[in-house]
């Protein structure tokens, strides 16, 4: 999930104020005062809203704020991007902004893009005539679309059709969605469903979702590519899920978005809301906290007297302490409660 920009720090725009100071950097630098004050005088009224400004409409109503950075601003909220600062940086340095656009393929790490910057590889059209993976290649040809934001509204759409269709194949399944939505979030970089189920566990959960579900939302043109799945189960591995692209039915518009299915036992539905709710700060932060009481929070479950297993053998679990209320963990960790709109750090 190596997403860059992530969108809220605590401003709801703080993703389009960082790119908008990077275009202001860039001003400064070719000496345009004019541009840089405009820009500062702009980016200053846009944090101070408290809420996030995502239509150049919205935007123009700020002070400072005319028509053409008002149209930025939508530029940056809908692609998480700026053509024309991707443009002035690529002039500057062609091998760096190739490294930044490289990295943005999903499924390419630094060691990937820095090799194709090495082979002399500078723009993605190029990038046809490289060696790619087949979910690389999935990355490649829909960049644009795995770059954009999904709208929060979108992402209950997708979850619908889901929820649909597991309804069909067994009522008593459920779907929660988590990560930014969870979180609150008016837009994410993309879905993560949790799947679980109200009695049965994990094995019916993977017949359910990958030998049915997946292969009937395929069929009907929802689902549109895999891109990794993981049956694993041992220790802090990923656990089940399914990683892949879907598009809702047209006329909808045909962006295809990626998805995150991620099976969960019941008995494990707290600990795996916990790490699916995220943020990844959040995460780190609540497990740090883990580790100095003693204890140990992972995915799946809250586990105390790790590593202290009786005449000095390491158990690598400990023994369970909590895993199936998300509140009982709070408690277990002696933290107050804290709501998943509040879990920004
Ligand atoms: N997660 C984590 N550490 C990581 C990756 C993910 O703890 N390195 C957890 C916290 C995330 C959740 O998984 O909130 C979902 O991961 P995403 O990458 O989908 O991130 P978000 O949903 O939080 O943000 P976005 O809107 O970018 O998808
Ligand atoms: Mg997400
Ligand atoms: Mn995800």
């Amino acid at each position: 999930h190596e997403h860059t920009g992530k969108a809220s720090i605590d401003n709801p725009n703080a993703r389009t104020i960082e790119v908008l100071e990077q275009m202001c950097a860039y001003y400064d630098q070719t000496h345009d005062h004019w541009r840089t004050i405009a820009y500062r005088k702009g980016i200053a009224s846009l944090r101070e809203q408290t809420s996030k400004i995502s239509t150049a409409e919205a935007a123009q109503r700020l002070p400072f704020v005319g028509a053409r950075l008002a149209a930025k601003i939508e530029e940056i909220v809908w692609t998480n991007r700026l053509s024309r600062l991707d443009n002035a940086l690529a002039d500057q340095d062609p091998a760096a902004a190739a490294l930044q656009t490289f990295l943005r393929i999903y499924g390419v790490g630094f060691a990937q893009a820095s090799r194709w910057v090495a082979q002399g590889f500078r723009t993605l059209s190029s990038l046809a005539g490289a060696k790619l993976s087949p979910s690389q290649k999935v990355g490649l040809e829909h960049y644009d679309d795995f770059n954009a934001r999904i709208p929060r509204a979108e992402v209950e759409q997708h979850a619908a059709v889901v929820r649909e269709c597991l309804r069909r194949l067994d009522p008593a399944a459920e779907v929660i969605v988590g990560g930014s939505y969870r979180r609150g979030a008016a837009d994410s970089g993309d879905i993560d469903l949790v799947i679980t189920h109200g009695s049965a566990g994990l094995a019916h959960l993977q017949r359910l979702v990958f030998e049915t579900l997946v292969p009937q939302l395929t069929a009907q043109g929802f689902l549109k590519a895999a891109l990794a799945t993981s049956h694993k189960r041992d220790g802090d591995a990923a656990g089940a899920k399914w990683l892949g692209a879907s598009c809702l039915p047209a006329p909808n518009p045909q962006v295809w978005r990626r998805i995150d299915l991620l099976l969960v036992p019941p008995a494990e539905i707290g600990a795996a809301l916990i790490y699916f709710t995220g943020n990844d700060v959040f995460n780190r932060s609540i497990r740090l906290l883990a580790s100095r009481k003693g204890m140990r929070l992972n995915q799946r479950g809250l586990y105390r007297d790790v590593g202290r297993g009786p005449g000095r053998t390491r158990t690598a679990r400990g023994t369970l302490v909590e895993a199936r209320s998300e509140r009982r963990i709070f408690e277990a960790l002696g933290v107050p409660w804290r709501s998943p709109e509040q879990r920004i750090c």
